[in-house]
């Protein structure tokens, strides 16, 4: 199939999945082209079946909000058209479905068909989305899609609530590539940061509010209180500021460590022995699958479609959203020698499920089923 995929091309979890899935097709044979306004981040290997095309947005001084959307949808129609695409994938509602929308409409004009695969991520609906100022759009944009996929049921759930929806909403979870995200010999790094064995505890995200990085750093102090324990910080954003200064006050700042946008995350999480994902909402929890994948079991939140990966009890635990408390109390549960080994195991297990040779064909065959309905 000659695919277009539309994608934030950034360091968030769907332009990731987008980034992700665009390759793994490419290596089965299909042609793909990525539409956005950058390279994306993981678009990092040559591949003759991989094509990217730059949105560009002419700057004007009228333009107090440069229309982004309108320079997407013409640049849809160009891509569709010159390089005869099969279908068109959009990954987070918003602007994407509502600009894939038009240029659905205008390639009608021109006689040309094209089908339009929506993927829901989160944020698109869960924050963003339902906000009255883009309902209307999204709601419709979803609606006039000709595939939608969700990437939990829980998602699935939440866009039914909020959004008066006729379409079916296929789940299609995350996926994880097995071979890059494994348990890698770094003991010389273990040794460096975690000298005295202590044990290491990390969280991935780009630090917003939805992250409750406040609650991570708690949950450490927490668990340094009761045995040697160092924390990796991986990622930036904007309650960094707040997150040092709560960093000091704990009395642990020698035991933390901020390492920033790293990309080769796996490396780190080869050292790891506990993720902490204390969300006050996500959809999938693409971070807590990279991290199980690395054989590092979850202590999380049972926020939105969460608990779909990190099973209570098994590949880690789940607590109530701010029960710093029990999260406390699981974490040191799951680190204790006894326990630690089954844990690491049952969640690299968990994470072979979310395989990417598993997940993709589910995209595939969605892809499929809209070309032949048009
Ligand atoms: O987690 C973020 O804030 C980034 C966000 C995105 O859309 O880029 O991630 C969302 O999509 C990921 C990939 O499908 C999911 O694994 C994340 O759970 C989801 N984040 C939230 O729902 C907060």
């Amino acid at each position: 199939m000659n695919i277009g995929i539309v994608c934030y091309p950034t360091f968030g979890g769907s332009g990731v999945v987008a980034t992700e899935l665009g390759k793994a097709l490419a290596l089965k044979g299909h042609r793909i082209h990525f539409i956005t306004y950058s390279q994306p981040v993981r678009l990092d290997f040559f591949n003759e079946n991989l094509f990217y095309h730059e949105v560009y947005v002419p700057p004007y001084p009228l333009f107090q909000f440069p229309p982004y959307e309108l320079a997407l949808a013409s640049k849809m129609v160009d891509i569709v058209q010159h390089e005869k695409l099969d279908v068109l994938h959009v990954h987070y509602a918003i602007p994407h479905a509502s600009a894939a929308y038009m240029a659905k409409q205008i390639l009608r004009t021109k006689g040309i068909q094209i089908p339009i695969i929506t993927t829901l991520h989160g944020t698109d609906i869960t924050l963003v989305g339902k906000d009255a100022s883009y309902e209307p759009v999204v709601t419709f944009s979803i609606n006039q899609s000709d595939g939608v996929t969700a990437v939990s049921a829980d998602l699935r759930a939440e866009t039914y609530q909020y959004f008066a929806i006729e379409k079916d909403i296929e789940v299609i979870p995350n996926f994880i590539n097995l071979e890059r995200f494994k348990k890698q010999n770094k003991s010389h790094f273990k040794a460096a940061i975690a000298p005295e064995g202590e044990k290491l505890l990390i969280h991935t995200s780009n630090f917003r509010s939805v992250k409750r990085v406040e609650d991570v750093v708690r949950i450490f102090a927490g668990v340094r209180k009761q045995i040697p324990a160092k924390l990796l910080l991986v990622g930036d954003g904007p309650d960094r500021p707040r997150i040092e200064k709560l960093c000091r006050e704990t009395g642990y700042l020698s035991d933390i460590r901020f390492l920033g946008k790293l990309e080769a995350v796996e490396e780190v999480l080869s050292i790891s022995d506990l993720f902490l994902m204390p969300s006050e909402k996500e959809s999938f929890g693409l971070a807590a699958l990279e991290a199980m994948a690395c054989e590092v079991p979850v202590v999380s939140t049972n926020a939105g479609g969460i608990p779909e990966l990190n099973v209570d009890g098994v590949t880690g635990t789940t607590s109530a959203v701010g029960d710093v408390a029990d999260m406390v109390e699981k974490a040191l549960f799951i680190l204790a020698d006894e326990n630690l080994p089954t844990f690491k195991a049952n969640a690299r297990a968990r994470a072979e499920e979310f395989a990417v040779e598993k997940i993709v064909p589910l995209y595939e065959a969605c892809y499929q089923r809209a070309i032949d309905s048009q």
